[in-house]
């Protein structure tokens, strides 16, 4: 099937887009050009039907593929998960994955796209949680705990990324040029960590003397990596769709922190995890 006569594939995302899951996946659709449509759900309705029934999770994001599968097309949940689908499915060519022809390296990226899904995202998002909404202010050992761990995250990829730069400069290539996580290009495997990168400043605020990051300083191979991500062309447009919807949208994100028995009764969300500056 040719990729313009696609029907949008819909993925479904909860206003006002500051949740960085979905956006993983909706930068793969662009990398890979594929029309897209995002479905909004708002959080008060994400943990029951009919939105269960795509989800059980009761989580954002879902995905449902109109080209393939039966009548109701090809519903899946998990961000990675979709990810993987949409790479199988869609990425023939090869422009964001390897090819049998390098097994090894094809197999590794399924070590960090795992890697993401089980350390970046958990850690990086538990770190939010007590630093930010935890219904027992500044708790010094959970906020250490978790800003430690993601940092420990952050360490095992700058220490990878160094490697690549090391095999680079070996070959005298060029010092501008880029390091990916695995082999010469870019793949779904980078661009999974790059929506809970633009969201460092929330994760790490300034404001908390007690544990702060100094990205450039502590990790400079990661920072350049998330840098040379965030200028693709197809990454810059999404994380400008996401920055214009955050602007524009109504806020319904505070209805996650309303129903925590264990979060601080926020009136609003987003200021509290650092939109509109922190
Ligand atoms: N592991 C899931 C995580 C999904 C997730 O936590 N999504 C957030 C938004 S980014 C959400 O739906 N939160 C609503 C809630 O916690 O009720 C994935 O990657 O798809």
């Amino acid at each position: 099937m040719e990729e313009k006569l696609l029907l949008p594939i819909k993925v479904y995302n909860a206003p006002h887009g500051q949740g960085p899951n979905p956006w993983k996946v909706i930068i793969v659709l662009a990398e890979l050009g594929l029309p897209y449509e995002i479905a909004w759900i708002p959080y008060g309705e994400m943990k029951s039907e009919p939105y269960t029934l795509l989800n059980p999770n009761g989580r954002v994001p879902a995905m449902v593929d109109p080209n393939r599968g039966g009548a109701g097309g090809v519903t899946l949940w998990e961000s990675g998960a979709i990810i993987n689908y949409l790479i199988a499915t869609y990425d023939r060519e090869g422009r964001l994955r390897y090819g049998d022809d390098r097994l090894e390296e094809k197999w590794l990226l399924q070590s960090w796209l795992m890697f993401q899904m089980s350390g970046q995202g958990p850690m990086f998002g538990q770190k939010v949680w007590f630093t930010h909404l935890h219904i027992e202010p500044n708790l010094r050992t959970a906020i250490d705990r978790y800003g430690n761990e993601a940092k420990r995250i952050m360490g095992v990829v700058e220490a990878t990324l160094r490697k690549q730069r090391q095999k680079l400069q070996a070959e005298q290539q060029a010092e501008e040029t880029p390091v990916w996580l695995v082999g010469d290009k870019c793949t779904y495997a980078d661009l999974a960590f790059v929506p809970w990168n633009t969201l460092l400043d929330t994760v790490f605020p300034r404001s908390d003397a007690g544990m702060t990051l100094d990205l450039a300083r502590e990790f400079p191979e990661y920072n350049r990596w998330h840098r040379n991500m965030a200028a693709r062309p197809a990454v810059r447009g999404v994380l400008a769709h996401r920055e214009e919807c955050i602007r524009t949208m109504t806020n319904t994100s505070f209805q996650v922190v309303e129903r925590q028995a264990d979060a601080a009764k926020l009136p609003e969300y987003e200021p509290s995890v650092g939109v509109g500056g922190n």
